[in-house]
């Protein structure tokens, strides 16, 4: 309740912070996108960092996450584009959304003005979504996503697996790229069964020629198995846990 109250004025107070994860590509070892993740410096600036556990579940619940969700995604077009000017190479950046801003009529109009406004390329803009979300609004969701993708912007599916969605059923989204869970990637070296899982999973994703991103990917033994099963990217604190955008911007190659 707290928390909340103090939620109301902090996108104004401009509390909020773009946290960066490098996604890797697992052939070369290169950088290949970044996850972009919510922060909120509670307080302003010499404030606590909060995570978006801890308050994601309450700006979703009273519908902050419309302002704040179409927020991160200007804020991470911004970003690109500033490191761009800097002389950067750009690498996407995927940002997550949640089933309640698929639910907010404005939100196809409000990307499409974020786009024309920062004049950013769309294939350097990603969105997640989970299967979750994705289950609740069959009809409405998938003609949203449809007007997305029309725009150039590519769709994943976050948190695969813990679900009760099928392959077969995600075909009917234009989704072109999955986020195996970590939760099947914890104990890979140790679960036969985890492996059969994660293996099946990246078999039938590449048959249908979706890309894979292993999530939570913490040691050298995971890397290996994933790469000997055909997973093209991994994400996890191996390479990097989230980091501001200072220690971000080191992570791409100059042009
Ligand atoms: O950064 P990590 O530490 O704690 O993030 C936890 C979860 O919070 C992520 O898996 C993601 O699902 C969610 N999350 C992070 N940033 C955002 C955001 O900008 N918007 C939405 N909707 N969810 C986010
Ligand atoms: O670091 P400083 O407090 O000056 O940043 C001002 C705001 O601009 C912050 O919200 C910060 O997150 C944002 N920002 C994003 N990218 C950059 C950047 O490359 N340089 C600076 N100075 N600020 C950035
Ligand atoms: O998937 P969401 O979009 O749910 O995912 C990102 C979350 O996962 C963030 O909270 C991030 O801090 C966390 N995370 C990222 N990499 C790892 C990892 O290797 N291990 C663990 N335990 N958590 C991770
Ligand atoms: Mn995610
Ligand atoms: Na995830």
């Amino acid at each position: 309740f707290e928390l909340e109250t103090s939620l109301r004025g902090a996108l104004a107070a401009d509390e909020f912070e773009l946290y960066f994860q490098p996604i890797m590509d697992i052939g070369t070892r290169r950088l290949h996108a970044m996850e972009v993740l919510l922060r909120w410096r509670r307080g302003g600036k010499d404030g606590e960092l909060v995570t978006p556990d801890q308050f994601i579940p309450i700006i979703e619940e009273n519908g902050m996450i419309v302002p704040i969700g179409e927020w991160v995604i200007r804020q991470a077009c911004k970003q690109s584009m500033l490191w761009q000017s800097q002389g950067m190479t750009p690498v996407p950046l995927a940002v997550n959304l949640s089933a309640r801003q698929f639910m907010h009529r404005g939100l196809v109009e409000s990307i499409r003005a974020i786009l024309d406004d920062t004049g950013i390329d769309p294939a350097l803009i990603e969105f997640e979504i989970t299967e979750t979300a994705l289950m609740q609004h069959g009809e409405q969701t998938l003609e949203i996503l449809g007007h997305i993708n029309a725009m150039g912007i590519r769709l994943s599916i976050d948190d695969f697996g813990t679900g009760y969605s099928s392959l077969a059923y995600l075909k009917r989204f234009p989704v072109k790229k999955i986020k195996i869970d970590r939760a099947f990637i914890k104990d890979l070296e140790q679960s036969a069964e985890d492996r059969a899982i994660v293996a099946a999973i990246i078999a039938l994703s590449n048959s249908l020629q979706l890309s894979v991103v292993a999530e939570g990917v913490e040691t050298e033994g995971q890397y290996a198995l994933l790469q000997r099963h055909g997973c093209q990217f991994a994400q996890g604190y191996l390479f990097s846990q989230p980091v501001p955008h200072a220690t971000a911007q080191l992570l791409l190659p100059r042009c």
